[in-house]
């Protein structure tokens, strides 16, 4: 059975816990305490990911990091979720790459360090932040104007990927993006009417924290 390193606040692994059920696999979630240093630990950064990040997805022996590579190798093996041609599959690449490195990545810095970094966020990182991420999702929602999913008519990993953070509390972030880009909003219920759907809070292991700042 596929294993998941996992923790409550983690939309990465979100991505990947969510595209599991989706296709029907169990899976074993392990508990990575992240939110009291687990993953700054020399030697599970040694023994479990160099990187230093969730998700995790053990596969029998093979060990794989990066969601957005841990979302390919499951579609493909699968055969699911991947992309029914050559450009859609590049299409797919495309999005993935651009969710982890804008869409996915600058609103989860904001959230994180909006309500659970170690000190109160410096308002001038915050609003660089803000900007970075209006830009990512007007773009998205620009995009989701003219399509139900990233690619296609149909959901793809890129979808899984960009959701990560789309069903944690609004609170937690405080800008009301679901309003603001309503095209987005509306494509995060189609993605929460899919086959699989639960709640992050209620489907990776750890307490929820309420924000902190
Ligand atoms: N691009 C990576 C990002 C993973 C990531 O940033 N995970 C967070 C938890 S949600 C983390 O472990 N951060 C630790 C760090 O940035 O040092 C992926 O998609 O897997």
């Amino acid at each position: 059975m596929y294993q998941l390193h996992c923790f409550a606040q983690s939309g990465n692994s979100f991505k990947i816990a969510f595209f599991l059920r989706a296709l029907g696999q169990p899976y074993e979630p392990v508990f990575l305490d992240f939110m009291n240093g687990a993953s700054r630990d020399p030697a599970w950064r040694e023994s479990t990911n160099a990187m230093g990040e969730a998700p995790i997805l053990e596969d029998g022996a093979r060990r794989i990091t990066q969601s957005g590579a841990i979302l390919t190798y499951l579609a493909e093996k699968h055969g699911a979720f991947g992309g029914n041609t050559p450009e859609e599959k590049l299409e797919v690449l495309r999005w993935l790459l651009f969710d982890n490195h804008k869409f996915t990545s600058y609103f989860a810095s904001y959230r994180f360090s909006k309500s659970f970094g170690p000190a109160a966020p410096d308002p001038a990182v915050m609003a660089w932040l803000k900007g970075r991420l209006e830009v990512a999702f007007d773009i998205a929602n620009k995009h989701l104007a003219k399509t139900p999913f990233m690619v296609g008519g149909a959901p793809t990993i890129a979808d899984f990927s960009m959701c990560g953070y789309a069903f944690y509390p609004e609170e937690e972030n405080g800008l009301d993006l679901h309003t603001r880009y309503p095209h987005v909003g509306a494509w995060a219920q189609r993605m929460k009417a899919l086959p699989g759907w639960v709640a992050p809070y209620e489907l990776m292991p750890g307490d929820r924290i309420l924000p902190k700042w």
